[in-house]
């Protein structure tokens, strides 16, 4: 099992985790307006990395299974990416500081993606070795087929992306977290229409899409292919991962996910349905 773990040590390696005092990292705004993550919540959040000069965070995804990671195409297609250009870091409070890198053996990206305009921006990558299940790191449930997850969704969305549009995550990059409110898919592309000279009748936002946010919450550059979970009778589900919008958190241009109710039939041809 260690043998199969790759150690990096990024640049930041030597740097010894502390925790931060309670109150101080959470007046950092985050993804955009957000707050540290609460601990042991979104244990199913995981960072993807590509090598240079350290293993960098390029995406979000999200454990689906001890063995799937679920994330947007956009992140490693459409373009063919090497097994060994992607590793998958596993759920951590702050980014880099306990790095145990994992391989992965499979990278599927949908094979109706285009781009995320276009839709169908989801991917899943199979990990050369099951993870265990832990204290530390949990899976995410997948959303019934029917779950159409309406405005007044308790959902957020989590990630180590940029805290506005163009401005990074700074250190000790702590994962961060914001509750955003979901926008109607019919008024989410009125929204998108507004200043476009789009003709009305083409649509922007598709039915395989879910948007969320507004112009104080949203996800940015950096948290794409990550998670946007729900509470639903008690249960933490993804509706969403993230994937594409105009800018980050401007007026009528809400967050625009995946919906993962659209992709589940495609997702069990590879991920078994029990863990
Ligand atoms: C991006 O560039 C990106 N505001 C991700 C999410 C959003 C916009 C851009 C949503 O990866």
């Amino acid at each position: 099992m260690l043998s199969l773990l790759v150690l990096a040590l990024p640049v930041l390696g030597s740097l010894v985790h502390t925790a931060p005092a309670p109150g101080q990292a959470l007046e950092q705004a985050g993804i955009v307006g957000g707050h540290e993550a609460h601990w042991r919540r979104w244990l199913w959040q995981v960072s993807l990395r590509s090598p240079g000069q350290y293993w960098q965070h390029f995406c979000g995804g999200s454990l689906i299974h001890p063995q799937w990671v679920l994330t947007a195409a956009h992140c490693v297609g459409p373009e063919y990416r090497n097994l060994s250009d992607i590793m998958v870091q596993l759920h951590e409070q702050h980014l880099y500081y306990r790095d145990r890198l994992l391989p992965v053996s499979r990278i599927i990206p949908h094979p109706n993606y285009y781009t995320a305009q276009d839709g169908a921006d989801i991917a899943l990558l199979e990990l050369e070795v099951p993870v265990n299940i832990s204290n530390q790191v949990h899976t995410v449930t997948l959303p019934q087929a029917l779950e159409t997850f309406p405005p007044g969704s308790r959902c957020w969305v989590t990630g180590w992306g940029d805290v506005e549009y163009g401005v990074h995550l700074p250190p000790p990059f702590p994962l961060k977290q914001v509750r955003v409110p979901i926008v109607e898919n019919h008024i989410c592309d009125a929204q998108y229409h507004t200043g476009l000279s789009t003709a009305h009748n083409i649509r922007i936002v598709q039915d395989d899409m879910i948007c969320a946010g507004n112009s104080h919450k949203d996800a940015c550059q950096g948290d794409s292919g990550g998670p946007l979970a729900c509470r639903v009778n008690g249960t933490w589900v993804q509706a969403g991962v993230v994937s594409w919008g105009y800018g980050c958190a401007q007026p009528n241009r809400p967050g625009i996910y995946t919906r993962v109710t659209h992709y589940l039939d495609w997702i069990h041809r590879y991920v078994p349905r029990e863990p």
